[in-house]
Order: C-alpha cells, then structure tokens, then sequence
C-alpha cells in the first residue's frame, strides 16, 4: 500500500481481529487477559491457522476464554490443561495445541502437569498469565505472589517464613530438557505488545516445527485483586513485578 492509500481515513480503522467474536468480555477493566487473547487471535490469523489451533482453556479468570475466540477449544480441569494438550497434540500432530494458564492454574495446582509436559518436551505452547494472585476466586495467594504483597489470605503481604519464597516457574521449565523457548512478557504498553506478540508466534512456530515445548509467560496485572486502578496497576508492576520477574528470553533455541 502507498502512503497516500495508507492515510485515507477508511484504511486508518482500527479493527478487531477477525477471530474474536462479538461476545462481551467478563474482564474487569485494566485487565491484561483482554489484550493477550486479542494477541492470540491476531497471530493465529496472521499464520492461517484458523482451522489447526486448539486452545485447552483454565480453571481461572480465563475459564471462558473459549466464548470469545472462534478457534477450536478444550475445557480442562483446573491445573490439567498441559496434559490435555498433551493428548490432543499427539492425537493430531498437525494441529496447533496451545494452553491458557493462570498463575495458580500453572504452578499450585497443576505443577506435576507443566512440569513433566515440558520435560516430555510436548510440541505444545503453554501461556502463562502470571498477575500474582488468584484474580477468578477474590484474591488469594498464588505461588507466584510477591514478598510483601497483601492478598485476602496474606492481608499483612507475603511473608517467606510462613509462606515460602514466590515460585519462579519460568526459569524452573527454562532448565528442563525438552523446553525450546520460554519467554517472559507483558502487555502493558505498545512496544510491549509488539515484542509479545512476535515470541507468541516464534512459540507457536515452534509448536508447528515440532521443536518441543514453547512458554509464553506474561507479567500481568489484576486491578481487582491487588485493589488499584488499573493505571496504578500497570506501575506497581513495573516497579515490584519486573525486578522480580524481569522480562525477556529466558531459554530460545533455534
Ligand atoms: C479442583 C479445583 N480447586 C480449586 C478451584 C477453585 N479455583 C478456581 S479458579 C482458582 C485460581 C485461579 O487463579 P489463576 O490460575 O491465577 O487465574 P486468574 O484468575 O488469576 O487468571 C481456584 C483456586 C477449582 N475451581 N477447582
Ligand atoms: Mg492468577
């Protein structure tokens, strides 16, 4: 396209992707699963893959995830969903098999799932939406929650000796044989976007390529629970979240 054509205004609309549906979204406002299911659609569409992938959605904020993209899409019990994925991917290798994981989906409950499926080297892309808490059930702790940082069942903030050290899952499944990529990102600016976007897709290549375990960790926030706007949000996290969880490849193989 010229940059003449470029400028007409009935080309600057910005549009939806074409894969979300019209369905309203039940995220609170400010909430980053919103932005990563559009990164989604938008990559999947961008690799025609409409018709290979298969999203195992989570017990979670995103348990509906399957209600506003139109791809194919399993319900998995809560913490199961590498292991769905795991038996869908071998069952069809030619399909795109990717989850949609909370912190406390990813790493309480289903630890034994994400850790032997990306041992396994499963060809499947797990994405983890690490915001700190568990957001769909008021705010508890989830393993990945802060030193110091109050939820419903910490209100005095993490404290190490009662609670242990938050879990650093990522860099845990980064040393595991049969991980080709983990990557660690976030969506709370455009620039951020933009990288997220190109790792989700390196993930989802690899999927195809059958180079093994792909892990799309995003640094996310919840407004609701961790009881800020979501402007406020976005900063905490940049001050308290990344110097914890930086971002950035931990593990790419090529
Ligand atoms: C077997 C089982 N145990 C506990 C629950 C309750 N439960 C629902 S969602 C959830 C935590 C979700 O937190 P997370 O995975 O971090 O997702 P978020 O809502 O923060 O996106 C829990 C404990 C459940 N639904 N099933
Ligand atoms: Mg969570």
């Amino acid at each position: 396209m010229e940059l003449n054509d470029i400028i007409k205004p009935e080309n600057l609309v910005y549009e939806k992707p074409r894969l979300m549906n019209e369905n309203p979204m039940h995220y609170c406002p400010g909430c980053s699963h919103g932005v990563i299911h559009k990164l989604i659609a938008e990559v999947i569409a961008d690799m025609g893959l409409e018709d290979k992938a298969i999203g195992i959605s989570p017990v979670g904020c995103a348990v509906f995830a399957y209600n506003y993209l139109d791809i194919d899409w399993i319900e998995a019990a809560h913490g199961r969903a590498p292991a769905i994925a795991s038996a869908v991917k071998r069952l069809n290798p030619e399909k795109m098999v990717f989850t949609y994981q909370g912190d406390g989906d990813l790493a309480a409950i289903g630890t034994a799932e994400t850790i032997h499926a990306a041992n396994r080297g499963e060809n499947i892309v797990i994405v983890f939406v690490n915001n700190a808490i568990y957001g769909m059930t008021g705010g508890q702790m989830a393993p990945t929650t802060l030193e110091g940082m109050p939820t419903a069942t910490c209100p005095y903030g993490r404290d190490i000796a009662l609670n242990g050290y938050p879990l650093k899952i990522g860099d845990l499944l980064a040393q595991l044989e049969g991980t080709c990529l983990v990557t660690r990102q976030s969506v709370h600016t455009a620039p951020a976007i933009r990288k997220a976007k190109k790792m989700l897709r390196k993930a989802f290549e690899n999927a195809m390529a059958g180079k093994g375990t792909s892990v799309v960790e995003f640094v996310s926030t919840c407004s609701s629970g961790w009881k800020m706007t979501p402007e406020k949000a976005n900063k905490w996290m940049e001050a308290n979240m990344f110097p914890f969880y930086p971002l950035g490849d931990l593990k790419n193989v090529e």
